[in-house]
């Protein structure tokens, strides 16, 4: 099989990446070793930039997430006995919404399937060859176990955490940086309506806790947990126990109400970077280059702002052989990585309660001092709601 792009992960980076290149009539085929339905349906992010939000709407994807989703002013930081809004439009004049991965996913395999689009899931095998040339190809087998070749112009790497394309990059080719956060996030789903209008982001001794929801019926909310967590440990009231501790339930007369829980993970929380983000014809984009800890709600924005980079560079490659965007994508695209990385380490520290005394003061002081005045507030409201895709 011959095509121009292949994409490896049918996530929100390989099938935003596919759609873009699509628009501009470039011809990719995208391999994913899971099934459609566990692609849509994995409970993942809910937080959308405001630039992710202006580009979806750009190229015909804000549909359904500007009649179902749910724009946001801003955040609540807490801690006991106080409770502050930070209220990102008056501070940098952009907001964020609410809107689940599973939907994105969703809205992108919609669209791809309009499109024609080749998506072949449930393959294994894949893997990437002759990349340091300008022919490069992916083999993988197909889900009715056919061997497949498909030889291209270009291989982009969407394929997460534990694909191969990290590793298709050679060890003295690349560097790589991580950290191991000394804790996890238990998350849940509940089907109960949120008890609050925008989400909470609460320090408290016992640990940190954030609510979120996926709309005005269903709730998302993280409990800070050791990081090898047992779920077996954490029954259903022990963990609406500890989110009423921490979130503040009966603070001036603020109350959390359970609910049915449908879902629960434990999320290990860790950052890695990988430079540079290109080998030869092979790219990067999305959680294959970079992984975030949640706490500042970076991963899936980006993910999608790697692929609005990727695509204008790919296309002026194939059809202008111009390669100036494509030999700019690690170091445009890296700016944006290491602000958001150090932005999503800065939230994680500041919130998630550590077992050193002298640590909680320097948090509180630095929460204080964000919550209460204009510079500390308004460098988390640049941050949170996203900074402008390429800057
Ligand atoms: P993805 O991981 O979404 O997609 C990669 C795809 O590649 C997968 O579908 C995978 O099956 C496929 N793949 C892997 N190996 C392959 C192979 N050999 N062949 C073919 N396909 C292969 N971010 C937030 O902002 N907020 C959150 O609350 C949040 N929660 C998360 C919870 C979990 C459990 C995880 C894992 C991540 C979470 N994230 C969160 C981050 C997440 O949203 C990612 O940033 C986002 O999915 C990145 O998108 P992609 O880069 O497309 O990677
Ligand atoms: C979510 O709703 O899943 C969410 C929101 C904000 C975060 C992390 C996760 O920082």
């Amino acid at each position: 099989m011959r095509t121009e792009v292949v994409i490896i992960g049918a996530g929100p980076a390989g099938l935003l990446l596919s759609h873009l290149l699509g628009r501009e009539g470039i011809e990719s085929v995208v391999v994913e070793t899971r099934s459609r339905s566990h692609v849509e349906s994995r409970v993942r992010a809910g937080i959308l930039e405001s630039s992710t939000v202006e580009l979806l709407d750009a190229v015909g994807l804000g549909g359904r997430l500007r009649r179902e989703g749910d724009e946001h002013r801003g955040i609540h930081l807490q801690w006991p006995g106080e409770r502050h809004r930070l209220d990102f439009v008056d501070l940098v004049g952009r907001s964020v919404w609410v809107y689940g991965q599973t939907e994105l996913q969703k809205d992108l395999g919609r669209a791809r399937d309009v499109a024609g689009q080749q998506i072949h899931y449930e393959v294994t095998g894949t893997e990437v060859h002759d990349i340091d040339g300008d022919r490069p190809s992916v083999t993988f087998l197909d889900s009715d176990g056919t061997e497949v070749r498909v030889e291209a112009r270009a291989v982009v790497g969407c394929d997460g955490s534990f694909g191969p394309s990290r590793a298709a990059v050679p060890e003295k080719a690349k560097q790589t940086w991580g950290r191991a956060y000394p804790y996890a996030w238990l998350g849940v789903l509940a089907d109960v309506p949120p008890s609050t209008d925008e989400l909470i982001y609460a320090w408290h001794p016992h640990g940190f806790a954030l609510h979120s929801m996926r709309s005005a019926h269903v709730s998302r909310l993280y409990l800070q947990v050791p990081p090898d967590t047992d779920l077996a440990d954490w029954p259903n009231d022990r963990i609406w126990d500890e989110l009423a501790a921490r979130l503040g339930h009966g603070q001036d007369g603020w109350q959390l109400t359970p609910g049915p829980i449908t879902e629960k993970s434990v999320l290990p929380m860790r950052s890695f970077v990988m430079e540079p983000m290109r080998h030869g014809s092979l790219f990067l984009a999305g959680d294959a280059a970079h992984i975030v800890p949640p706490t500042g709600a970076k991963g899936l924005n980006l993910a999608v702002a790697d692929a609005a980079l990727l695509a204008p560079a790919l296309t002026a490659l194939l059809r202008e052989n111009d390669s100036r965007l494509a030999d700019a994508y690690s170091a445009t695209a890296l700016r944006r990585v290491w602000r958001c990385t150090h932005f999503s380490w800065w939230m994680t520290t500041m919130l998630h309660a550590s077992t050193d005394p002298f640590d909680a003061r320097l948090q509180q002081s630095q929460l204080r001092w964000v919550a209460t005045g204009q510079a500390g507030a308004t460098g988390l409201a640049e941050n949170y709601a996203g900074l402008p895709i390429g800057f």
